[in-house]
């Protein structure tokens, strides 16, 4: 590499981190809220709820009971609970109350494409029409009966999340 395109290469690795921070406000959430891409989450614990309760909750504080759209976001989901809730169960906004074995995202009315059940999930059929991702499994997907109590997951939009263009 010459001299002139290292000096192009370090500036470039620079610019890139300075994009890097400022696509990442540090008031993009709320307190309290995580950021990740262009969402932000808060992990409800302190307030055990029926799936129903959840999803009036996360609509209450401007947000909706997470849906979880790509592998990417599952991941992020399942590491943040392993390292910070590894032991209960939390609600999340898919159903199959509506016909059963036809899972459906409630925010958005859009059905489930992008799956990680846990092995042989879903499994009770009719009763067991609300999602968690349940601790049992590293937090991968499983149908539940929606009266129990859990902890649950709200999802909004990030502001300023997107990518800011300098120059
Ligand atoms: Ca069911
Ligand atoms: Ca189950």
């Amino acid at each position: 590499m010459s001299k002139n395109n290292w000096t192009g290469f370090v500036v470039c690795v620079l610019f890139s981190g300075l994009i890097h921070v400022q696509a990442q406000p540090s008031n993009a959430c709320p307190p309290y809220w995580i950021h990740h891409g262009l969402s932000c989450y808060s992990f409800i614990t302190g307030l055990l709820s029926d799936w129903m309760e959840a999803v009036t909750f996360c609509r209450d504080v401007g947000a909706e009971i997470v849906e979880i759209q790509t592998n990417e976001e599952n991941n992020f989901l399942k590491n943040y609970l392993l390292h910070n809730h590894k032991n209960a169960d939390f609600w999340v906004g898919a159903t199959d109350a509506f016909e059963e074995g036809h899972w459906l995202w409630i925010s958005s009315q859009q059905p489930v494409k992008f799956t990680d059940w846990a092995p042989n999930e879903p499994y009770q059929g009719v009763g067991f029409e609300c999602m968690t991702l349940t601790a049992r499994h590293g937090f991968r997907w499983n149908d539940e009966n929606c009266n129990h109590k859990w902890g649950f997951i709200c999802k909004k939009e990030a502001e300023n999340g997107g990518p800011i263009i300098i120059g």
